[in-house]
Parts: structure tokens; sequence; C-alpha cells
């Protein structure tokens, strides 16, 4: 017996076992049980007698329904925020001299580690609301702004927290391989052996971290010193996943294909190597264009390559305070288009299935597809390219978490 079929819908399966656009199904029905999608398809398929196989009947009155959005890289949970310092760097103040004035992530730094967790959870939850506003229902939260055990461990906590009171799936990133914290300035050794020894185990002992993530970049880490956190990493059963080639090409991301990493992000400067090793390995391009559009960048990731190898990719709003304050998946899917020339396609499939795939996910959830989880956006819309059109309006009628309708406040 279903729980709920929904009716009177179109639906954007975004199944990538059908050459339909969209994996469209028009004029669908969608049956739920126990969280999960027991069947879905044309509602002409549905036999004579489909009221008396299911508990509750409910119209959705001609709506496009998609798998809920996946924003699968945000940097969510932090103290503070830096509009004060991006309105010195619009009048002319470089990041460097920002930087030298205890400016950029280290401001952020000081922020989160004076912060609660319950401050920690008030401030983030007031942005994963507007994601989930805009029909998300997997957000991954990255850590990255405490950079010592204490405040990396109770900015995964309080995502760990946000769950629950979003009504979203979490899932949570050790990022202490942000930065390099003032206290190890003179001792960058010592941090990574600091986060390898002490804070990655600590992570894993109390399950608060599925994956850890590194910044690869030359005002971040090394690849030498990535390797070494990876192996860390999987030492204790975590996955892998890098900030790769942003700023400049460190090989991060045919290191992050080589080490069996779930995706690599950013990749302005990936080179035709990267995208060779991305290819075979399977691993998933993570584009970002809050960051590159806030920053005023002009080097844009290699799209076409990308495309013409098969990579995966996803597409993420990168929320965070000093490069991409951006809480909004469907402008982040509309500057995927407009700036890095996706299709409007690419970017839902990039916002759904392969957000879902960077995440390791990809069997759970990211596509309305039988057995998958009940996670649904419904939109009031006439076509699926409108959600990566408008810029500013928000169609979103309704947000499915495990087949169950959730309310704004959830
Ligand atoms: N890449 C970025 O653009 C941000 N972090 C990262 O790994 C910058 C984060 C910040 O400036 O707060
Ligand atoms: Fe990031």
């Amino acid at each position: 017996m279903w729980d709920l079929l929904l009716l009177d819908c179109h639906a954007a399966t975004m199944s990538a076992d059908t050459d339909t656009p969209y994996g469209a199904v028009r004029d669908a029905a969608v049956a739920i049980q126990d969280g999960r999608i027991a069947w879905i398809g044309p509602r002409s398929a549905l036999s004579a007698d489909f009221e008396d196989l299911t508990r509750e009947v409910r119209s959705l009155q001609g709506a496009w329904i998609t798998p809920g959005l996946v924003d699968c890289h945000t940097h969510l949970v932090f103290g503070g925020n830096r509009a004060v310092e991006w309105e010195r760097r619009l009048n002319g103040a470089t990041y460097e001299e920002i930087a030298r004035a205890g400016g950029g992530i280290l401001s952020s730094v000081r922020a989160t580690r004076a912060a609660s967790e319950d401050d920690l959870v008030e401030s983030g939850l007031r942005r994963l609301r507007a994601l989930t506003a805009q029909g998300v229902t997997t957000v991954e939260v990255k850590s990255g702004y405490g950079l010592e055990t204490e405040s990396e461990l109770r900015s995964l906590r309080a995502a760990t927290r946000l769950g629950p009171l979003a009504g979203v799936n979490v899932v949570r990133t050790l990022l202490s391989a942000h930065a390099v914290p003032q206290e190890f300035r003179d001792d960058r050794s010592g941090y990574v052996d600091l986060i390898a020894n002490e804070i990655i185990p600590a992570a894993a002992r109390e399950a608060l971290a599925d994956a850890v993530d590194v910044y690869c970049e030359t005002i971040g880490f090394t690849p030498g010193e990535t390797r070494r956190l990876f192996a860390a990493a999987k030492a204790h059963g975590l996955r892998v996943k890098l900030h790769a080639e942003q700023l400049s090409d460190q090989g991060g991301a045919a290191l992050a294909a080589d080490c069996g990493a779930l995706s690599a992000d950013h990749l302005e400067h990936l080179s035709d190597e990267g995208v060779k090793a991305m290819a075979r390995a399977g691993t998933v391009a993570v584009l970002l264009p809050g960051a590159y559009y806030f920053l005023r960048d002009t080097k844009a990731p290699p799209v076409d390559a990308l495309r013409r190898a098969g990579v995966p990719m996803a597409v993420a709003t990168d929320c965070n305070p000093g490069t991409s304050p951006l809480t909004s998946p469907l402008l982040a899917m509309n500057m995927a288009c407009t700036l890095f020339r996706l299709t409007p396609e690419e970017a839902l499939a990039g916002f759904t299935r392969e957000g879902a795939r960077a995440l390791g996910l990809a069997a759970e959830c990211g596509a309305l597809e039988r057995g998958k989880a009940a996670d649904l956006a419904v939109w009031r819309v006439d076509d699926p390219a409108e959600l990566a059109y408008w810029m500013g309006a928000n169609p979103l009628a309704a947000r499915y978490l495990a087949g169950r309708e959730q309310t704004a406040e959830a």
C-alpha cells in the first residue's frame, strides 16, 4: 500500500538512464512508500484501481517536479561576516593588504572561535533556510573556520544539528586544511600534524565528518601536504574531496583523481592532464560560479573539455563569507549557464544527479527513480529551463523530504 500518490504533474526526473531531456515524463504520477519512490511513470500507466493502492492521492495542479536540489559544496557554518572587508575591496584595497591587516579567512576564524555552538547553529540556520526555500533537500557543510580542534569539532556539531532543524539532509566535510592559523604561521608542518594526528581522528571518533577536504592552493596547502591529509582521512574511513586549481595549477585535480576523491572543486586553472585524470577516475568536477563572479575572475573552468571528456559536472553555491556569500541555488544555476556556458539542463543536473554523485550519494538521491529517496521539489514553471532562467524569482511551490512535505520553518 503506497503512502502517497502525486498526480497532475510533469517530472524532470534527471535520470541518466534516458536520452529524453531532463529525463522528462509529462503527465506523470509518483508513488511514495516509506519515504522512497515506489513507482514513477506516466499517469496513463496506472491501473484503473490506483486509488485502492494508496492511502492518499494529491494533485500538484500541473506543476513540474524535480529531485530535491543537492548543494554539494558550502561553508555555511561560520561566525560573523566579511561585508565591510568586501566594501574595502570595492574601494580598491587588495586581498594582500586586507590579509596583512588580519582580514580574510583569519578574520572569519576569529569570529568563529568566539562563537558558541548555538551561535553557529543560529547563523547557519538562516543561511540554510535560504537554500531550502529554493528546493534544497541535501546540503554539504564544511568546517574550516575554526582551524583548531575544539572549534573545528564545534563547527561540525553545529552542522549536524542543522539537518533536523531545517528539514534537510546534511553531509559534513572536515576542511581544517582551509588555511594555516596565526599560531602556526611559522610552523605549518605542525598544523598539518595537528590535523592528521588529532582533528581527523577526533572527528572520526565522534562520527562528525563524512569526508575530508583540503584547499590545495598557493595560499593554502601543497600537493604533498594534501596527500598526507588524504592518507590520514582514509586511515579513518573518510572519503576525500579537494578545492583544486582555483587560483593556479597545482596539479590538484590529478592528485584528487589519483587518490579516488569524490570531487575536485573550483577548477578555473584545470589543465588537460587534469581533465583526463578526472575522466579516467570518474572524479566529479564541482563548478562554483559564485566565487568566480564575486571575485570578478576572468578565467573560467574548461567546461568544453570536461564535457567532451565525459567528466560529471556538479554546480554548487560555495556559500562562504569571503568569496561566495551566495545562498541562492537558482542564481548559482543561472551563473553556471551565463558565466560558464552550461546548458540549463546541465545546470539542473549539476544541482541534482551530479551534486549527489559529488557526495557519494548517487544511489540515494539526485534523481526521481524507483528506490531512491522521495526528496523532491515542486515548481510553478512551464518548463524546467526556467529554474536557471529567472534571476531573483523563486517558483518553488513545495518541498518534500523522504516523502513528507516540509514547511518553510521546518
Ligand atoms: N576557496 C575560496 O574561495 C574560499 N575558501 C576556499 O577554499 C575562501 C574562503 C574565505 O575567504 O572565507
Ligand atoms: Fe569552497
